[in-house]
């Protein structure tokens, strides 16, 4: 495991190794049978690349409507819960007292990606976001809390635990690219991100 800072986030390259990284994989495949992905249209009615779901009290949604932490699956369903190897890589990482509300999953096909945008519709900015990768490796840019900041980019590989607190918090992050074939941990390829979010007012 190696550590490194690329614009005030904090990586830990190789946090989980392969059999972390297995049990973690299969555990979200079986959640995403409770809670399908979903390809989600923003308010202006595009449709976004990446697909998503969530664990938790609160899973963000996004549609028509607007963007939001829902309290339920748009099936209907509650969200299911957050799995206990998830909520320890929080507790070992995130130095929050806080448990997290929300485990948005991401999940990247060869083609999609995530332009360039800031988190802000959670109601608490001191706890940081922790970014979980799993599968194809992700060029990963971040740059500061205006949207004009110079950016840096860096690979994250499966197994790689990131945390976003502090300053970079609010910086303008996104996926630019997919590394088709890069990984054999997912079944069909591609990437799985998982973040962790405090979501409600302290
Ligand atoms: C930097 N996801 O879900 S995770 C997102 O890999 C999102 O799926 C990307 O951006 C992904 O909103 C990037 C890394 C990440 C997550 C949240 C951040 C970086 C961040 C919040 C503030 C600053
Ligand atoms: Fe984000």
């Amino acid at each position: 495991m190696t550590k490194l800072t690329v614009g005030g986030v904090e990586i830990h390259r190789g946090f989980l190794d392969r059999e972390a990284q297995i049990t973690l994989r299969d555990r979200v495949v079986s959640l995403l049978t409770q809670a399908p992905l979903i390809q989600p249209v923003t308010p202006r009615g595009q449709k976004m690349s990446v697909r998503m779901s969530a664990a938790g009290a609160f899973g963000w949604v996004t549609d028509r409507r607007g963007y939001r932490y829902e309290p339920r699956h748009p099936s209907g369903h509650p969200w299911p819960a957050i799995p206990a190897e998830v909520l320890s890589i929080w507790n070992a990482v995130s130095g929050c007292a806080r448990a997290p509300e929300c485990c948005l999953i991401n999940h990247y096909t060869d083609t999609a990606r995530m332009g360039l945008h800031q988190d802000r519709d959670e109601a608490d900015f001191s706890c940081p976001v922790v970014s979980i990768s799993l599968g194809d490796d992700a060029l990963f840019r971040v740059g500061g809390t205006a949207r004009r900041d110079r950016t840096q980019s860096v690979w994250l590989s499966s197994g790689d635990v990131a945390v976003l607190g502090g300053p970079a918090r609010l910086a303008y992050h996104g996926i630019d690219r997919i590394r088709p074939g890069s990984s054999t941990l997912l079944p069909d390829g591609g990437r799985l991100n998982l973040t962790l979010r405090v979501v409600s007012a302290a």
